[in-house]
């Protein structure tokens, strides 16, 4: 402590006006992996300027807690757009002339961070500020999730026919001889599970619409929420720029997507009948706008078209690339360690075996699977450093102060990798959520949050799982994955996006023994 000014803020970077501290943040690595290594300098908790925000890092698991969990209603905001009161207040200590006023303002009303390109200014829930638009939100999402969930069959249902088509794919692919990128195939099955509980569709495989949002979902991953220079100087904006430009093309393109579906469902509605999250939508905005005798009204309570279609966007884009993305990498280590394969399928056949295929009931009895499944999740976690959350007032974190409009960034990696916490933790060792026995689950550290904790967790926790248990378990019951001979093994790096990718490669799906010859219905 400081007598004179109070408690202290964290150990900061060096920064400079405008670019903030930028000159010590050029390096080769990923972010993640940079804000890592700069603990051994300025210790676990410390700040940087991006621009002209502070941002705060927490690398430890106690800080990321208080955080999220103990302090999480307070850390619950999401970086907006730079305000014309803070523009004001720069302009009114540069003592600019009117002219120069003129310009900002105009230059202020098409600025944004690229999160709010996405969201339409943050009417949706992972984007959107801690509201009570964004607690309904999250209600009927969770509504309309638990409607599938957990305890009814139509869930398992839906993933278990994706798992099955998608075997049917590999075994012809092997029939054919061929090596598969399984990326796509991947995609559409996890996609054709969101879009049954959104929209109550799904895709064939080479249908156009699925590759375009193919495309424009890439390039969405490629450029939204990342290091975006455009989130760190959103005057940026003024000069041509390749990222906003794609961004802004891939929006549009999902939001033709978005409203198609939307016009649908309008037209189809009835009050009787939800077939899906777009109906629960609907429905709340039904009820709401009947309701206006009260005062309550579609606009006050947050359910205007712009936020329903920005909420189903929301689950859909999350819905699909963050599950893909954990099936891809859990592959990439299966290929990387054949002996973990070979004990899951060991484990599938002594407790599933062949005449039947995997179903939720069985998780309970394959915790060599589940602890695979939590590796994976630990050794390359999807959203390395969360979306990055905003302090609503004046606190600390620990012994440091923090001001009000701080973002603070929780480096998930830090947490999954920290030598401390994990032994040797770049290697991938499924044993370490297994007990002494090898027979229980365990969570052998509190350094592990991969779904995040407390108010802004994350909303499809439960659906992810099911999706990762059903479909690993299909694949591996049925196949051993390798790569082609001659292939090298395929790259663990990852490529750093708003979530972090494997690279791309081909696969060999060989099928096991006793299942070559199994006729095509026996698949299912
Ligand atoms: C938020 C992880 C799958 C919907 C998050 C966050 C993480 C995460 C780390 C950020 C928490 C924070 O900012 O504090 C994952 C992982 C998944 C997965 C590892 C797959 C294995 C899904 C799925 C859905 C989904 C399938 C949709 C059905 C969301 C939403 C948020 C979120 C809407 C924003 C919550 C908010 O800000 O209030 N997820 N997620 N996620 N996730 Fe997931
Ligand atoms: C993925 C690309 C989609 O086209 C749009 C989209 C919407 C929601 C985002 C998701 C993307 C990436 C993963 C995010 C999710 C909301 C919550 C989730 C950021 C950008 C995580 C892991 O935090």
């Amino acid at each position: 402590r400081t007598p004179a000014s109070g408690p202290r803020g964290p150990p900061r970077l060096p920064a400079l006006p405008l670019i903030g501290s930028l000159l010590s943040l050029r390096s080769p690595h990923p972010p993640h992996v940079l804000f890592k290594e700069l603990q051994g300098k300025y210790g676990q908790t410390y700040s940087l300027m991006m621009g002209s925000h502070r941002v705060i890092i927490v690398n430890h698991h106690a800080h990321a807690k208080e955080v999220l969990l103990k302090k999480g209603k307070i850390f619950a905001g999401r970086p907006r757009s730079v305000g014309s009161l803070s523009l004001l207040r720069l302009l009114h200590c540069s003592g600019s002339t009117v002219l120069l006023f003129l310009l900002f303002i105009s230059v202020m009303c098409v600025m944004k961070v690229t999160t709010d390109v996405l969201s339409r200014d943050g009417k949706d829930i992972a984007f959107g500020d801690y509201s009570a638009t964004w607690r309904f939100h999250r209600k009927i999402v969770h509504g309309a999730l638990c409607m599938f969930g957990e305890g009814s069959a139509s869930i398992e249902k839906i993933i278990c026919a994706e798992a099955a088509s998608l075997c049917s794919i590999l075994s012809e692919a092997w029939t054919a001889g061929l090596a598969l990128d399984l990326s796509p195939e991947l995609t559409r099955a996890v996609t054709n599970v969101i879009c049954s509980l959104c929209f109550s569709s799904s895709y064939r495989r080479g249908d156009a619409e699925f590759e375009a949002m193919l495309h424009y979902s890439q390039g969405i991953v490629d450029t939204v929420a990342k290091d975006s220079l455009v989130d760190i100087f959103p005057w940026l904006q003024i000069f041509p720029n390749a990222d906003l430009r794609l961004l802004k093309w891939c929006v549009s393109v999902r939001d033709k997507l978005l409203q198609k579906e939307y016009d649908k469902h309008k037209a189809a509605y009835s009050d009787h009948v939800q077939r899906d999250l777009l109906d629960a939508l609907l429905r709340a905005k039904c009820s709401a706008e009947n309701n206006n005798t009260t005062g309550i009204n579609a606009e006050s309570v947050g359910l205007t078209d712009d936020h329903l279609l920005m909420t189903v966007g929301d689950i859909f884009g999350a819905g699909v690339e963050t599950t893909t993305t954990v099936m891809k990498w859990a592959i990439t280590y299966l290929i990387h360690h054949p002996q973990i394969q070979s004990r899951i399928q060991e484990e599938l056949d002594s407790r599933v075996g062949m005449d039947r295929s995997p179903q939720l009931g069985d998780r309970g009895s394959l915790p060599y699977l589940e602890a695979t499944i939590r590796e994976v999740l630990r050794i390359r976690p999807v959203a390395p450093l969360f979306i990055p959350h905003v302090a609503l007032s004046d606190t600390s974190i620990g012994d440091f102060a923090v001001k009000k409009g701080t973002r603070v960034v929780i480096n998930l990696w830090s947490l999954h990798h920290d030598e401390k916490e994990w032994e040797n933790p770049e290697r991938f060792d499924p044993g370490r959520f297994l007990n002494s026995e090898g027979t229980g689950l365990v969570i052998p550290s509190s350094s592990y949050l991969p779904f995040g904790a407390g108010v802004r967790v994350c909303l499809g926790e439960a659906l992810a799982k099911m999706e990762l248990f059903l479909f690993l378990s299909w694949i591996l019951q049925r196949f051993t994955l390798t790569v082609p001979s001659g292939h090298s093994l395929p790259s663990l790096e990852g490529k750093f996006g708003v979530v972090l990718q494997p690279t791309k490669y081909k696969v060999n799906a060989t099928p096991r023994p006793g299942w070559e010859g199994k006729c095509k219905a026996c698949w299912n």
